[in-house]
């Protein structure tokens, strides 16, 4: 076992009270991570409170223990220890959760997460879900059904369905291990991808007539204006994934989305394949990310953004 991981199940030991979140605005692998360690902590016999700023979405109500997330703080005795799960850096918790106990404990898969006084990071993980994977085993504990199924939904959510580059054989081996316990694959990817609200797939079908595609088709986008949430009563929240339509089209480098989030204030998503940066882009934009994933916030008409974005494109792939 490493001298970290020895460490955590050392504190896991010691204390009583423990305090789980992720990050805001949480995926799948944040809420997925958060709640197999607040189960299994509890199995273990500890008192936990979980917590996210931005609660659980709807997409992830289904998993066990997804109704005691709180969201809220307040009023919370202080914890033995805290747990910041796949955060990437300690401010995406939006909430000042460190003061909230005498130890930190980072555990997260992001490059350069170094925060707490126990940093458990591993790049080569593919899911936060697998860390907490390690850790629930290296504390000699066995896993139930009920904690299988987030740590599997974390997983399942962060390779892409097992698509994704990070989708390792520790990846398939853990996954393996989860559906041993008793998961029912259909029934999570039913869960997750095939229990849409209506007025998410209405939403889809007018972004996806905004698609552009370059004439030198190195890159595409859609758009979405405000009107389109007002007209088919979708939510912001509804447009997770879209940037994923122009990205599959054959031929494309850069991906685009724009989201219409004020009359004039336009939200980039940006991404790219390959040595393709639009970090850099989104950086010179105002934004940030990583060279395959960045966005911005553009001030503008969502026209106006939007030719000015694809002129950028234009001479950034030429
Ligand atoms: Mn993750």
């Amino acid at each position: 076992m490493s001298r970290v991981m020895t460490e955590i199940v050392r504190q896991i030991k010691a204390g009583q009270r423990f305090l789980v979140c992720a990050h805001a605005s949480p995926d799948g692998d944040a809420i997925g991570a958060t709640l197999g360690l607040m189960l299994g902590l509890e199995k273990l016999g500890k008192q936990v409170v979980a917590y996210n700023a931005d609660g659980v979405p709807d997409t992830f109500r289904f998993l066990p223990g997804a109704d005691r997330v709180l969201t809220d703080l307040e009023d919370q005795p202080d914890f033995d220890a805290v747990f910041v799960l796949d955060a990437g850096d300690l401010s995406r918790t939006g909430d000042p959760v460190a003061e909230r106990a005498p130890v930190l404990i980072n555990i997260d898969h992001h490059p350069g997460s170094d925060f707490g006084d126990i940093c458990y990071l591993d790049t080569e993980a593919a899911a936060t879900a697998v860390l907490i994977y390690r850790l629930l085993k290296a504390c000699d504990l066995t896993l139930d059904l009920d904690i299988a199924l987030p740590l599997y939904t974390g997983l399942l959510s962060d390779t892409g369905s097992f698509r994704y580059a990070n989708s390792n054989p520790e990846a398939f081996a853990v996954g393996g291990q989860l559906v041993e316990l008793g998961i029912d694959p259909w029934q999570v990817a039913s869960a997750l991808y095939e229990s849409q609200p209506p007025e998410r797939m209405r939403l889809l079908s007018q972004v996806l007539a905004t698609l552009y595609i370059a004439p030198d088709g190195k890159h595409a986008s859609v758009s979405m204006s405000l009107e389109m949430l007002e007209e088919t009563g979708a939510l912001p929240e509804h447009t997770d994934g879209f940037v994923n339509y122009p990205r599959a089209v054959s031929g494309v480098e850069v991906a685009v989305f724009f989201r219409q989030v004020e009359t004039e204030k336009v939200k980039i998503g940006f991404r790219s394949r390959g040595n393709i940066d639009v970090g850099g882009l989104a950086k010179k934009l105002g934004g940030g990310g990583h060279k395959n994933a960045a966005g911005a916030h553009i001030d503008g008409t969502l026209d106006a953004v939007v030719t000015e974005v694809h002129s950028l494109l234009d001479q950034l792939l030429n």
